[in-house]
């Protein structure tokens, strides 16, 4: 069952940001379909929540040097 999650990304400065944090996220089992926005600064992801959790995809977006927050 997929679920959806949207979070605001902070510390992007080129559109190179945007896809590395895309490609990170797309890369990780249980994440379906990552798309971010960098005028939105934004990331929107569909995922299997068995396979990864939310936290996951915020550490991996600070491993990649940005922050990650969850929308409410
Ligand atoms: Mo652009 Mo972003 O040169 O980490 S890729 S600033």
């Amino acid at each position: 069952i997929e679920e959806k999650a949207e979070f605001n990304i902070l510390g992007m400065t080129c559109a190179a940001c945007a896809t590395r944090i895309e490609k990170g996220l797309n890369k990780q089992e249980g994440v379906t379909d990552a798309t971010v926005n960098l005028a939105l600064e934004s990331a929107t992801v569909e995922y299997n929540p068995s396979q990864i959790s939310k936290n996951d995809m915020i550490k991996l977006v600070e491993k990649l040097g940005y922050q990650a927050i969850l929308k409410e």
